[in-house]
Formats: structure tokens, sequence, C-alpha cells
């Protein structure tokens, strides 16, 4: 045996049986395909969703679809504090995901995944109260649209910092790990967020030591106002994944069944212990960055297309209808019931008081540690 064969460490031998380097482990059997000329896009047709399931998944995006739009209307009147943010078009990539998962898993949003706090049983009431700052709202009006989170429902919510929520995440995973709960956690992230430095070490972190951790990326096409690549060199968010050693998928993200499908395959992965995935979600934001946002910046006629021949609500109700898993009528009474949820939502919401003033200083820390800070004098007054 050769010298340098025999003082080969463990750790060389084990990553030499493992496999060659820079083989990357991508699949794009998800991935967006080309249509006909004419033809309309729908949704793939592998799946093992019952009609039930399907039209669960087709209540999502509508109550998604149409809460946004009540919140619009609400900043309009003034009634909404501070931004809206809008997922206008990829409502399927956060309703499709974080429908794979079980009860008890874990997501950590961004501000495009409304989709997903509604399947992790987050109510619109709340949602709407927490946008116009209510006492009634999750965070009591200290922080606005999905800055709040519940340990209990497995919904950490974001902190504005982009690609910091991953991290956070591997911890929840390292403390479940050491409890010994097969949970997996998904993480979103977005094309600009997928940039920060945060995201490389936290990707990195999770590849290393194995853990259940999903991370789906939303190529969106712009960060801001910056178009994708203008702030990254890569074509696919996805090749990302071999500078962890981690395996890739690329999905259509406007085709909801795709996303619940190619997620569900990820998260078999992830809780069987084979450790992280990178999802790269195609997509397109057809909104500014928030409701100020007057898009500007973005080319003539692309929007309108993208509106016209591949949002994600008309791929899916042409799969539906095609594939007789529900009449026009049903859908419209799916919508009805999801209009009257949310008439009633934000009656609630909007009956809701405004906070305290005092209340801002309790529920920022853990107050049966550190006690609220007023300075002198503020509750004499
Ligand atoms: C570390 C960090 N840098 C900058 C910002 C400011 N910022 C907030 S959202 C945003 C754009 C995010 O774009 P992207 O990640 O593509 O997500 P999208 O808005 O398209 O969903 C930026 C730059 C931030 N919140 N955190
Ligand atoms: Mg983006």
């Amino acid at each position: 045996m050769a010298e340098n064969q025999k003082t080969k460490s463990g750790n060389q031998k084990r990553s030499a049986r493992r496999r060659a380097p820079f083989q990357m482990r991508i699949s794009t059997k998800y991935a967006p395909r080309k249509v006909a000329e004419g033809e309309r896009r729908s949704c793939i047709k592998d799946t093992s969703l019952t009609h039930d399931q399907l039209l669960e998944l087709y209540r999502y995006l509508k109550l998604t679809r149409l809460v946004e739009e009540r919140i619009v209307n609400l900043y309009r009147q003034t009634k909404v504090v501070g931004g809206v943010y809008r997922s206008l078009g990829q409502e399927a990539t956060a309703v499709g995901s974080a429908y794979a998962l079980r009860p008890d898993d874990f997501i950590t949003p961004i501000i495009r995944d409304l989709g997903a706090c509604f399947v992790k049983g987050i109510r619109p009431r709340e949602i709407l109260a927490q946008y116009m700052a209510k006492a009634w709202g999750p965070s009591g009006g200290k922080d606005l649209n999905v800055h709040f989170g519940y340990m209990d429902k497995g919904f950490i919510g974001p902190i504005s910092h982009l690609g910091d929520m991953i991290p956070v995440m591997n911890g929840i995973l390292l403390g479940a790990r050491l409890q010994k709960r097969d949970l997996v956690g998904l993480a979103y992230i977005g094309d600009g967020g997928a940039s920060t430095g945060a995201f490389y070490e936290g990707m990195n972190f999770a590849a290393v030591q194995r853990l259940p951790l999903i991370v789906i990326a939303e190529y969106n096409h712009y960060a801001y106002s910056t178009p994708t690549n203008m702030q990254t060199a890569i074509r696919n968010l996805v090749e990302k994944a071999a500078a962890f050693g981690i395996p890739g998928h690329i999905v259509d993200g406007n085709d909801v069944i795709a996303c619940y499908e190619v997620t569900k395959r990820a998260v078999e992965h992830a809780r069987a212990g084979h450790g992280a995935v990178l999802i790269e979600a195609k997509t397109y934001r057809r909104k500014g960055h928030a409701e100020h946002d007057d898009q500007r910046y973005i080319p003539e006629g692309e929007i309108e297309w993208w509106e016209q021949h591949n949002d994600p609500l008309d791929r899916f109700e042409k799969f539906l209808l095609d594939h007789q898993v529900a009449t026009a009528e049903k859908l419209q009474e799916i919508t009805a019931g999801v209009v009257r949820e949310i008439d009633e939502d934000s009656a609630w919401a909007e009956s809701s008081p405004m906070p305290e003033g005092e209340g801002a200083v309790y529920g920022v820390f853990d107050n049966s540690i550190v006690p609220p800070a007023f300075r002198p004098g503020v509750l004499e007054s």
C-alpha cells in the first residue's frame, strides 16, 4: 500500500467514497415545461393528492389572493400601518410547499409566503389585525404583516434581515434532534436573500450537520427593483446546492401540485436523516416590492405576460376543471366561502381597539426574566 493511502484520514476516505468532486445532484423533474404555441398551462397530473386535498389547496390559494386584495383595500382607506407586501402570482409556491409538511413541522416564511401561514393554521383575522396594528393582533400592534410567531404551531415569524432565519431554523432543528423529535424545518428565501452571508453560513451548517432543513429559494425575478441577473452570476439559484454538497430541485413555482410533490420528496429525504435540500421555485412577482412601488423599472408587457399566461390560480382552475375534480359551480362555492370568512374576519379585526401605549414595553423581552422598562414618571402621568 502506498504511503499516502496509508495516511488518509477517516474523513477523507468517507468523502472519497461518497462522490466525485463537483458532481451536482440537481433534479429538474418538476421544473417548468415549455408549452406549445397557444396552449394554456395547467398543472402536473402525476400526484398522490386526493380530490378533497386538491380542493383544500384551491381554498388556500384563493384565501391568499383574496386576503391580500382585502389588505390593499384597507391600505387605500389608510387603515393599514406600514407597507403592504403581495405574493400576487407566486401563491402556489408557498401553499403547495407548506401543504407537504406535518402539523408539527416548522416553517419560517418571508413576506411573500402568506399562503404558507394559512396552511400552518394562521387565521385571516390575525393577519388583518396585524396589518392594522390592532391590539387584538398577534403582536398587539408591535410589529406588522407576518412578523410574529407561534412555537406551538411550528410557525417562526421572520425578522426583516434577509437570510437570518436559516440559522434560526437550524437552531430549532438542532433542538428537535436533542429532544429526539423527527421534525422538518422549511425556510423560504428570496433570490436577493440567497446572496447574503447568513444564507451561506446557515446552509453550510445544515449540510454539515445533516439537519432536516428544506430551503425554498423563490426566483421571482426581482429583489426590490434589482433583476436577479444583476445580483447573482448564476442562472439557477439551485446551483448553489453544489457549494454545500446537498441535493437540489428546480420546481415550477406556479404549479401548486408540482410544488407540493417536490417538497414532499424533500421532506421524505430530510426526515429519513439524509440532510438538507435546496429547492428553487421559478416564479414571478407581479406586484412591486410593496404597494408603494410603482414598478417603473419593469420592461413593458412583462407583468401582463405572466398574468395572461402563467397565473397559478388560472392554471390550477384549468387543472381542476379539465380533470373533473370540480365543476365551475363548486369552485364558485369555495370562493364564496372564502369571501364570507374574510368579511367576518375583517369586521372582527376592524372592531379591535388600538393598543394602549404602555403595552409597548411588555412582551418585547420575556417579562418573567426581564422586567418591562419604563422611563421614570411614565406610569404616574
Ligand atoms: C440583510 C438585508 N439586506 C437588505 C434588506 C432590505 N431588503 C428587504 S426586502 C429586500 C429585497 C428582497 O428580495 P428577495 O430576497 O428577492 O425577496 P422578494 O422581495 O423578491 O420576495 C431587501 C434588499 C434586508 N431586509 N436585509
Ligand atoms: Mg426576489
